[in-house]
């Protein structure tokens, strides 16, 4: 049977042009095959067919306009595919029911019994009343278990609120370990030798750095963080981190950086690093040295996460156990259980990068993700919440955000005293007592506790009664118990449907004595006397002479010894060592040329934008087997803006859930649709979000050992300036993809004024040394870029990423000038050649849309002044200057040889006349080649701030226009006695340029 494919509903859109035809008359074609592709002056889309079948017909050809119902092609086929495809849907949506009836089941907790009976206070007018109440509920839970009572607990609950009581704040639970100590998984560990183990890293961490000063203070170091999280690792490594081998991908673990030391130091027990290395700690310019924090760019084969810029290890690890889940649901990686840990400083929570993404972990699901905040109480310099409690608000704000939260907060020193506790009057002073108390008793001793924290109740003074004041020093934190930190991990790792949040409290300094154990100044402890370190030998029973102490001696033991054997043996067991950083991944073969040969050819009349262009380019991708999904578009929330809105219906948008609504438009050709095999990221407004995805996937040739292209697209002035140090992460973590910085240049952007309008995200991308950067006028030259971005970082595996910077205005682009690609690729080419009169000549370069209104200057100064121009496309001055330099220290390096010349001189060599460099950017962009030629240089750009206005407007504001051009470039040419001064005159006159109008950036 014979049917029609018609436009379907496209929006606002009416009378939009047919771009491309993708079939033929006799083609088979698969429902959602694209038939046609539609573009409007914003966007283009592909019509895909709602039923697969025969082409036997098409009815349009390429520069028709269509509308919503013009007919396009008819196809023949055999079955009614639109009930076939009805009854599909249908059955679908069935099986999404199910999914989340089941999803959602109820998981029944393990009988948890711990209710404690509260001490008589004020409150309490009833206490019989109350007892009997409690002593109901514990018959319950022994009786029925702990389903039961919490499911009448929540009745209750919901009584009470239908009756209007205010109820207490239920975020946060008492100030005790939430695990109890008879639900707690006993390690298998022999705890003997792992406190040996952990000893002797706890050592050599610290050796390393009061070392390391000794050759210079310069050279600085921590000791204090890793000493409080030292039980924290360990645990981690001999019993749950399992590494990437060739039978699984592997633990990713985001160590906090202030704790880098301990990682050597276990490394250097391991064999993996050499005493020599460790004494090259912090001195690194001759290779061979550590580095002070995790840098991947610095130590490639080891460290695999940057996270020593506090706050973005937690945003990048949520978003990295997000990207897990993402390459898994899109069918790109087998789902083996892998999980994602991130240590954090309890300071580093203050960062808004820390905890701003919780909710998204918890809404998504991420059962692969584990934090563990390291509550030393202590932050550099002093109490990261000397009034209140840091755990509770952590606490409170982790349960708020849906995570499973563990606090670890007591060792088991406690367990016998929490256990007598009978009126629960420990746990009120426990939870009475605010951190800068907590950690004022861990630098005071036994005594001050016993009369400060015990002291304060008569009942828990007898309760220590017949504790000395050692035993009572010894009543450990939950971080230092190895016990306590096994148990909650455990439960970490069986935790399904969120993600869990380990809260252990430490000690800042732990095992440091007066030197700075729980003092204020502990973090920036670097050095320790001799007694000091032989305190901390002794601390820790490492068996090293005094001799051995005063010269700072490492401690390993005989590689046959029981610790080294059984510190390999538990990491063989977990599948080798971590960290460690490698990547298996197959290189993607770059397009070929034909689905870029398209943009080489001239528009015409036809007028579109770059960021158009490029969005044609992804989608001509997205035909590519090879690239096609690969692809990883990453928008936030301005899909719509670059025209992309394309892309949902076509690809997807990741949902994790899928879509449990039918979207209000899916009538239409762009609807929002959401699949779990989606493979677009629409990350919302969160460009720090936004960025992290971007590293996951820019980064997943060695953490998942697959090759992906993730191209972010976002407003310019919300990238580099927003998320510069996520982009300098970026650069020490050698991610591979392309950013784009849309609606790039000051004035392309008119109307949205001076949050918007970016001139100098150029700028800030030519900080970053592996960042390849350009800013292109046509589309040629963005599709020359794109692809060679494709071949250098998808294809050779080279470690830079590329920021492009798109344009949202239109005009029509000419066909790529013969032989162009090599200067388009190295930032200069010669575009156009004015060659009129001949005597007076300039070299007129432009980059972005700026470069046109050279162009049209070019014409006025050749036709109206007989003044002929060179002009230049400057794709990149970022890349010349980088030339520039190279070449210009070569010449300085080898004063004897000939001089070599820089790209931009050979370029320039044989022509004439002063430059005059034009952009949509702060004059400090172009200015950066100036150093590299003789010519006379002129710079024109946007300095200052920006502002709404028409785009002719802002350009002349900002002097950028084609009018200022010419006159400023008549007066250059006077100023070099090339021209009389009158030419210039005459055109401020012509153009009436206000000759006393401020400079703009006081404006
Ligand atoms: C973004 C950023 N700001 C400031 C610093 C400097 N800094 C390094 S460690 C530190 C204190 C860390 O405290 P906390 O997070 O509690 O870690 P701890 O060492 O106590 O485990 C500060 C302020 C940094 N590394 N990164
Ligand atoms: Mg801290």
């Amino acid at each position: 049977m014979v049917q029609n494919i018609s436009v379907p509903d496209i929006g606002d859109f009416d009378s939009v042009e047919i771009i491309e035809v993708l079939v033929k008359v006799g083609d088979q074609i698969n429902i959602d095959d694209p038939i046609v592709t539609l573009e409007s002056d914003k966007s283009s889309v592909e019509v895909p067919s709602p039923i697969s079948g025969r082409i036997t017909e098409l009815n349009i050809k390429i520069g028709d306009k269509v509308s919503k119902g013009s007919l396009l092609a008819k196809l023949e086929n055999e079955l009614p595919d639109i009930e076939k495809e009805v009854k599909k849907n249908n059955s679908v949506v069935e099986e999404k029911a199910l999914e989340t009836i089941d999803s959602e089941k109820i998981i029944t907790i393990k009988n948890i019994k711990k209710v404690f009976v509260q001490p008589s206070s004020k409150d309490d007018t009833d206490p019989l009343e109350t007892k009997e109440w409690i002593e109901s509920l514990n018959a319950v839970i022994e009786n029925d278990g702990s389903a039961r009572a919490s499911y009448l607990l929540n009745k209750v609950v919901s009584e009470a609120y239908s009756a209007g009581l205010v109820l207490p704040d239920t975020r946060t639970t008492p100030y005790i370990n939430t695990i109890p100590t008879e639900l707690e998984v006993k390690s298998p560990g022999d705890q003997n030798i792992e406190k040996k183990i952990r000893a002797y890293i706890r050592w050599n961490a610290a050796a390393m750095v009061v070392k390391a000063n000794k050759i210079s203070s310069e050279l600085g170091g921590h000791i204090g963080t890793f000493a409080s999280a030292a039980t924290l690792y360990d645990v981690g490594m001999n019993h749950f981190w399992r590494a990437k081998n060739k039978d699984f991908g592997g633990d990713l673990i985001y160590f906090q950086g202030h704790s880098a030391p301990g990682m050597y130091a276990r490394a250097f027990l391991e064999g993996r690093l050499s005493e020599k290395q460790l004494n090259r700690f912090r001195q690194e310019v001759d290779s061979g040295g550590l580095s002070s924090y995790p840098h991947p760019w610095l130590m490639p084969k080891f460290w695999q996460f940057p996270t020593v810029s506090m706050g973005l290890g937690p945003i990048m690890g949520i978003y990295q156990a997000r990207f897990l889940k993402y390459l898994i649901n899109r069918g790109l990686l087998k789902d083996e259980g892998r999980k994602v840990w991130v240590f954090l400083g309890d300071g580093e929570t203050d960062e808004p990068e820390s905890l701003g993404a919780i909710s998204l972990a918890a809404r998504e699901k991420l059962d692969n993700l584990i934090f563990v905040v390291n509550c030393n109480l202590q932050r550099l310099d002093g109490p990261v919440r000397g009034n209140g409690k840091i755990i509770q608000e952590l606490e409170g704000n982790f349960r708020g955000a849906g995570w499973n939260v563990l606090k670890v907060i007591w060792g088991s020193y406690w367990d016998p005293l929490l256990k007598a506790d009978k009126t629960g009057l420990l746990m009120k002073r426990m939870n009475e007592v605010v951190d800068g108390e907590y950690q004022a008793m861990k630098a005071k001793g036994g005594a001050y506790v016993r009369e400060k924290f015990f002291g304060k109740y008569p009942e828990l003074k007898k309760l220590v009664s017949s504790m000395t004041d050692n035993d009572i020093w010894k009543l450990n934190r939950g971080g230092h118990d190895p016990h306590k930190v096994y148990a909650a991990y455990h439960a970490a790792m069986q935790h399904k449907g969120s993600p869990t949040v380990v809260i252990a409290k430490t000690v800042k300094g732990y095992g440091m004595g007066k030197s700075g154990e729980s003092i204020n100044t502990t973090h920036q402890q670097k050095k320790l006397d001799e007694q000091d370190l032989l305190y901390y030998r002794d601390r820790f029973n490492v068996p090293l002479t005094d001799e051995q102490v005063k010269n700072i001696e490492y401690y390993k033991p005989p590689e046959n010894s029981e610790e080294i054997k059984y510190l390999k043996e538990r990491r063989k067991q977990l599948g080798g060592f971590i960290p460690e950083r490698s990547s298996l991944s197959k290189p993607i073969k770059a397009p070929p040329k034909d689905i870029f040969e398209s943009f080489m050819k001239s528009t015409g009349e036809k007028e579109m934008s770059t960021t158009m262009a490029l969005v044609r380019m992804l989608t001509n991708l997205l035909r590519d087997e090879n690239v096609a999904p690969r692809l990883v578009p990453i928008i936030p929330d301005e899909a719509r803006t670059f025209g992309m809105e394309g892309f949902f219906r076509k690809i997807g948008i990741y949902a994790h859930e899928g879509q449990k609504y039918e979207p209000e438009d899916s009538e239409q050709l762009s609807s929002y649709k959401e699949t779990k095999s989606g493979q677009v990221l629409e990350e919302g407004i969160t460009e720090a979000g936004a960025m992290s995805s971007w590293i996951a996937a820019a980064t997943a040739y060695t953490n998942h050992d697959i090759e992906m292209i993730p191209v972010y697209i976002f407003y310019s002035m919300f990238g580099f300036q927003r998320v510069g140090d996520f982009a300098w992460a970026a650069g020490d973590a050698q991610a591979r993809g392309f950013l784009i910085g849309a609606t790039a240049g000051r004035t392309t952007l008119a109307g949205e004024g001076l949050q918007h309008q970016d001139g100098h995200s150029h700028i800030l991308a030519s900080m970053i040394p592996n960042c390849v950067s350009y800013d292109p006028t046509f589309s040629y030259e963005m599709a020359v870029i794109f692809r060679e971005g494709l071949r250098r970082m998808h294809e050779k595996n080279e470690n830079v990423f590329y920021y492009i910077t798109a344009m949202n205005e239109n005009y029509s682009h000419p066909e790529k000038p013969e032989g162009a690609d090599e200067g388009i690729l190295k930032g200069m080419y010669l575009f156009k050649e004015y060659k009129n009169k001949g005597k007076i000549k300039i070299q007129l370069m432009g980059s972005g849309t700026i470069l046109r209104e050279a162009i049209a200057a070019a014409k006025i100064l050749s036709e109206e002044y007989g003044v002929d121009s060179d002009i230049w496309s400057i794709t990149s001055f970022n890349e010349l200057r980088k030339n520039g330099m190279e070449t210009e220290r070569k010449n300085l390096l080898n004063p004897s040889n000939k001089k070599e010349k820089s790209y931009i001189e050979k370029c320039l060599e044989k022509r004439d006349g002063p430059i005059i460099a034009v952009t949509d950017y702060v004059r400090a962009f172009s200015d950066q080649i100036r150093p590299y030629t003789d010519k006379p240089f002129y710079s024109l750009g946007t300095d200052g701030f920006g502002r709404s206005d028409t785009r002719k407007n802002l350009r002349k504001f900002f002097e950028v226009d084609k009018e200022h051009i010419v006159a400023y470039t008549l007066s250059a040419l006077a100023k070099e006695q090339l021209l009389g001064s009158d030419s210039a005159e005459k055109a401020f006159k012509k153009y009436n340029i206000d000759k006393k109008k401020v400079f703009p950036t006081k404006l």
